[in-house]
């Protein structure tokens, strides 16, 4: 299998974790979104929509969209699952999934942010608070839920890793990368921390990516 993904993104991020849940071996090209080379013509042509990732199936199929992608390849590799098995549980981990990858992560995404420096002229401190803003949204609609909810255990839903636990993980890390204080967020830090014990979760941090900065 083949991505079209960057290092830092979180929805490349996402389906990085689901890919090593699964056990599959996927080859990752890293479009540089920092330079602006996912509006090419050339990254056009494999996604019109201009933005990471891209999974390209071993017989040419192609798709988009990280919770879609995470979906598909539950559907189509089912072991280790990824969805609860009751309708209830799969609403509860999608809903969460949501919170995170459909109403935060969008307004962080490098065309949102260029679109406020050139058109609302707003400077990098502006949009680095914009950014927090943002995140920690996300984190706070989450936490009130998930630790209130009976079935946060171990993981966001029960003992068994979901896609709700992909999303939680990807929005924690990029939270941190932004300096948003995570003490404010405790259930989500204890999952968090649950989650990167996982060798498929710590193997797909941004930072241990091709192309990623060096640790000081
Ligand atoms: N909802 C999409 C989001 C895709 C997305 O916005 N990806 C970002 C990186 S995390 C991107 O490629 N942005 C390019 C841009 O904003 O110009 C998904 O989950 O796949």
């Amino acid at each position: 299998m083949r991505m079209f993904g960057f290092w830092r993104s979180a929805a490349a991020h996402r389906v990085r974790i689901g890919l090593n849940l699964k056990g599959l071996a996927y080859d990752e090209t890293m479009i540089d979104l920092d330079s602006g080379q996912q509006a090419s013509d050339a990254y056009r042509e494999v996604n019109p929509g201009a933005v990471v990732p891209t999974l390209i199936e071993d017989d040419g199929a192609s798709f988009h969209q990280s919770l879609a992608i995470l979906e598909y390849l539950d559907e189509t590799r089912p072991e280790p699952p990824l969805l609860p098995a009751d309708p209830k549980g799969r609403a509860r981990v999608r809903a969460l999934a949501l919170v995170w990858a459909a109403d935060s992560h969008p307004f962080i995404t490098p065309r949102v942010r260029s679109y406020l420096a050139e058109h609302f002229g707003v400077d990098e401190g502006g949009r680095t608070e914009w950014i927090r803003h943002w995140l920690s949204r996300g984190l706070e609609i989450a936490e009130a839920r998930l630790s209130a909810d009976t079935e946060t255990a171990r993981f966001c839903h029960g003992d068994q890793v979901t896609i709700a636990d992909i999303c939680l993980a990807v929005q924690a890390g990029s939270a941190k990368h932004f300096g948003v204080e995570m003490e404010r967020f405790p259930t989500i830090g204890r999952i968090w921390r649950n989650c990167l014990e996982i060798e498929a979760f710590a193997a797909a941090q941004p930072l241990r990516q091709p192309g990623a900065p060096k640790p000081a």
